[in-house]
């Protein structure tokens, strides 16, 4: 039976009202990315930090998931195979659509993670540049996501399940992070087809078999049904 193996990025919640990171409009034109997304810049400015992330948290709240996000939830359930959904997105509009089991590659807005002692716990709407830990009392939570320079969660599970796919779609996502953007070349290594499912092309398109352009709530359903 076919395994299929999806990757995901901001332009997936795109339609959903959440910013990209690097279109013109999207996040980073407001903020810069050291200042943000390194434990450099939280370690230098938490009150920048914890704020960038509360309004995201917030805004990612209300946002309801797209005719994208329901495509894939309808191909995991209705598909005889494998699918595999992993995600470089904090939200959880995947899950709010009915997808199952997704690989938070990047952590989500929802979880904290102490940085003291590594205690993870359920985030509240707003944190504090000083949030206290509720294990160890240290003033030192975090938003349980992955900054640049920090390994991205399930990196075990996410190869070996590329290793064993035999189709790989990246939805909405620039090819400009790594590890994410060398998934393509893993999948091909172990043989699966690969397909690119994107506004526009990504920076690794050249890597695919095949590329579908198109806003992903238009392009993810036909490509599913
Ligand atoms: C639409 C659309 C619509 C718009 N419909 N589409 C190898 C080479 C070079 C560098 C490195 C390397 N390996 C590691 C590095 C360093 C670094 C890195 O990649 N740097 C680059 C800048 C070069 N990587 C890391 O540090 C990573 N850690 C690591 O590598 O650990 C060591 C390791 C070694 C070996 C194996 C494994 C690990 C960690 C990266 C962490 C990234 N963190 C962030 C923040 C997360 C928290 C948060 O959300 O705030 O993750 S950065 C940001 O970028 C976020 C995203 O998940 C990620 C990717 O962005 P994404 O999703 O692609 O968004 P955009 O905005 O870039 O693109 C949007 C796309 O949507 C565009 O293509 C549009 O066309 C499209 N779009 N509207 C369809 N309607």
């Amino acid at each position: 039976m076919t395994k299929i193996v999806i990757l995901t990025g901001a332009g997936i919640s795109a339609e959903s009202g959440l910013g990209t990171f690097r279109d013109t409009d999207g996040l980073w034109s407001q903020y810069r990315i050291e200042d943000v997304a390194t434990p450099e810049a939280f370690a230098r400015n938490p009150a920048l930090v914890q704020a960038f992330y509360n309004l995201r948290r917030d805004t990612a709240a209300r946002a309801q998931p797209n005719a994208a996000h329901q495509a894939l939830a309808r191909l995991q359930r209705d598909w005889r195979g494998d699918v595999v959904i992993v995600t470089q997105n904090v939200d959880s509009l995947h899950e709010v659509g009915g997808a199952t089991d997704v690989l938070h590659m990047h952590g989500t807005l929802a979880g904290a993670l102490c940085g003291a002692c590594n205690h993870r716990w359920t985030a509240p709407p707003s944190m504090a540049p000083d949030e206290p830990c509720p294990a160890c009392a240290a003033p030192a939570a975090r938003p349980d996501v992955v900054w640049f320079g920090e390994m991205p969660y399930h990196m075990d599970e996410i190869l070996t399940h590329l290793a064993s796919a035999d189709l790989f779609a990246s939805i909405g996502t620039s090819g400009e992070v790594y590890p994410a953007a060398a998934f393509v070349q893993d999948a091909h290594a172990s043989g699966a087809r690969t397909i690119e499912l994107n506004l526009e092309p990504s920076a690794v398109t050249s890597a695919f078999d095949d590329i579908r352009i198109g806003p992903a709530s238009e392009a993810v359903p036909l490509w599913v049904d």
